[in-house]
Formats: structure tokens, C-alpha cells, sequence
């Protein structure tokens, strides 16, 4: 199999942001008195900001209009924000670093293909903006994943046709983007069970990344 680049989720491959997404949001529906539970919030990785509120949103008795919608979006990411000022290197999930010095060693292009728009705070945050050739988030595109936009839009920014892109993904939603997309791709983590990916992993630690690029 030749694979000339692999693609990073950001949130729940690279760094466990996960857990403040839940809380964040599940502070903001408190306030607002709207059920949601860690099940819901299972339903919500990958899938954008808006989208998120939308499907918390289903269990509301109150209809919000646009404005109120984008106050509830707003003030969930300002507690997201504050939560995520204490991350640090440390943070980083285990495997990534060691994978990713094996990646460069070998010249395979590496990108990261997030939903977040918060993505250039967090590599800030955790100090790994300099490993990657290029960046593709929420800020640069107009459909989230399970579209496949953020993706091809990583590949096009590295120059390697999508056939020859291996994504490394957490959420269901990221593998069916990845498969649209015509690329490879490894569920990791929460999605590690997912039988439509072409290989999976508990996590990047014992992962034999020299036999798959042989
Ligand atoms: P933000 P990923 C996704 O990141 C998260 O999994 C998802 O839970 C979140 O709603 C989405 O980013 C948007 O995040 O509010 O920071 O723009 O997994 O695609 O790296
Ligand atoms: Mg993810």
C-alpha cells in the first residue's frame, strides 16, 4: 500500500480535548436547563460547533432563534476556551509524538484534517504546530466532516492525491469523511471498533506503523 501522507484528527487523536468539549457543553445546557448526557455527547465528535448545538438542541422545549443560537455557541466555547488554557504538553496522547518523529523520518507528509476552529490554539497550547506541513480546520471550510472537505483540503495544501492519504480518526463521522474522501483510514480510540475502517487502534502506542508503509 503506498501512503505518502497521513492526515491528524486533532480533538481525541492528537490531545483528549474531548472530555472539555462534554463539559463545556453540558454546563451551558445545565444553564439552560436542556438534558444531555455523555451519550449525546458520544454523538457529537467530529461534528461542528453549530451542528453540536443543533443536535443538543433537539431536547430543548424552547425554540431558539438564530441570535440565541449563536449566544448558546458562543458562551459554550468561552467555557471551552477557559478549559482549555491548562493544557499543556503533557497532554499529548500517547504514541503521537513517537509517531509522528517516525512519519518525518521516513519524508511521509504530515497534516492535520480537524473540525475545530479552535485548532491553532490548541497546537499553540501543546507545542506541536511545527510538525506538521499543513493545517486544514474548522476556520477554513463550509461542511464538516462527515463531508470530506477538511480532508481533501489537506491533501490539496500537502500536494498528495487523497488514494494515497492515510487519516487517523476518533470519531465515526471522521471515517465516513475519510471514506468519501477515497482516502484510507485507522479508527482510533473511541473509534477503534469501527468496522468500516480500513485499520484500527487502541491507541498510537503499539501501533506497527513500519509494516503498513511497507
Ligand atoms: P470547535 P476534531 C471536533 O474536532 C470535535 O471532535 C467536535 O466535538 C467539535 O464540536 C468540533 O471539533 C468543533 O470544535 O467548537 O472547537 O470549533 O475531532 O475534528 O479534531
Ligand atoms: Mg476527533
Amino acid at each position: 500500500m503506498s501512503i505518502k501522507a497521513v492526515i491528524f484528527d486533532l480533538d481525541g487523536v492528537i490531545v483528549s480535548t474531548d472530555k472539555y468539549h462534554y463539559q463545556a457543553w453540558k454546563k451551558m445546557a445545565d444553564e439552560e436547563e436542556i438534558y444531555f448526557d455523555k451519550i449525546i455527547n458520544e454523538g457529537l465528535r467530529g461534528v461542528s460547533r453549530m451542528e453540536s448545538l443543533e443536535i443538543i438542541l433537539k431536547k430543548s422545549q424552547k425554540i431558539y432563534n438564530q441570535n440565541e443560537k449563536e449566544e448558546l455557541a458562543g458562551r459554550k466555547n468561552n467555557y471551552y476556551r477557559e478549559m482549555l488554557n491548562c493544557l499543556t504538553p503533557t497532554d499529548i496522547l500517547p504514541g503521537v509524538i513517537k509517531v509522528l518523529e517516525f512519519l518525518r523520518e521516513r519524508g511521509i507528509k504530515i497534516a492535520i484534517g480537524s473540525s475545530s476552529k479552535n485548532t491553532p490554539f490548541i497546537l499553540e497550547k501543546i507545542g506541536l504546530g511545527s510538525y506538521f506541513d499543513a493545517v486544514s480546520d474548522g476556520n477554513d471550510i463550509n461542511k464538516s466532516k462527515p463531508d470530506p472537505e477538511v480532508f481533501l483540503l489537506a491533501a490539496k495544501k500537502i500536494r498528495v492525491i487523497p488514494g494515497e492519504c492515510l487519516v487517523l480518526e476518533d470519531a465515526d463521522a471522521g471515517i465516513e469523511a475519510a471514506l468519501a474522501g477515497g482516502m484510507k483510514v485507522m479508527g482510533v480510540g473511541f473509534a477503534a471498533k469501527n468496522v468500516k475502517a480500513n485499520y484500527r487502534a487502541h491507541d498510537l502506542l503499539n501501533f506497527k506503523f513500519d509494516e503498513l508503509l511497507k
